[in-house]
């Protein structure tokens, strides 16, 4: 009993920690939730796609696009994804999407995202940034998602990820988004606690044959 008791408190200490260190940053990043916003009327439908000044957790310097239902594009993750470049108010504006959040200064994280562009013919660019990370893509791969993947360094307790089109104000089609994720990296310390927790889990099970 006393060995099932030590196993099971090593199993659920390397489980908590692991959680915590995967813990998604990002609210509503797979732009599955629209919540109470109102759609822009008179363009697409609820089943296809809707345009909108903003969805939950994100600010917008320009409408946006949710698009619904693998409408063009099969969804990366759930039913739903962003189309960064819409029906713009200010035709010489810039379209970005940005978020803030809660970090430690110094502190390394993931960023992921899925993106792809709109189809065959269109041209996607875009720039990504967040705390020390600014990166500009061009032509961005057709027929797939692209899986981006970075680390970064936070440069204030709080931090804003932005994803910028870079097709001009007057392109209002393309540059594809889901799944956004941002996680913290484990420090050694954390990394030193999992294993620490994984030889008690060894130590226990030996022990107890
Ligand atoms: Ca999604
Ligand atoms: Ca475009």
């Amino acid at each position: 009993m006393k060995t099932l008791t030590k196993t099971l408190a090593a199993t659920c200490f390397s489980a908590l920690i692991s959680t915590a260190a995967q813990a998604n940053l990002i609210q509503n990043g797979s732009f599955e939730d629209v919540g109470s916003a109102v759609a822009i009327g008179g363009y697409g439908s609820a089943s296809t796609w809707q345009i909108y000044s903003s969805v939950p957790n994100w600010d917008a310097s320009q409408n946006v696009e949710i698009w619904s239902n693998n409408f063009i594009v099969p969804a990366y993750d759930g039913n739903r994804v962003l189309e960064l470049n819409a029906h713009p108010g200010d035709a010489n504006g810039t379209f970005s999407i940005f978020q803030n959040f809660y970090t430690t200064v110094g502190e390394t994280y993931q960023l992921t995202f899925a993106g792809r562009r709109r189809q065959a013919n269109s041209d996607e660019s875009f720039s990504v940034a967040v705390g020390d990370l600014v990166d500009s893509i061009y032509n961005q791969a057709w027929g797939s998602w692209n899986e981006y993947s970075y680390t970064f360094t936070a440069l204030s307790t709080e931090s804003t990820l932005t994803f910028t089109s870079l097709d001009g104000g007057q392109d209002t089609t393309g540059n594809i988004f889901d799944d956004v994720r941002v996680t913290a990296v484990s420090e050694p310390g954390s990394l030193a606690f999992i294993m620490l927790g994984l030889a008690g889990l060894v130590y226990t099970r030996k022990k107890a044959k």
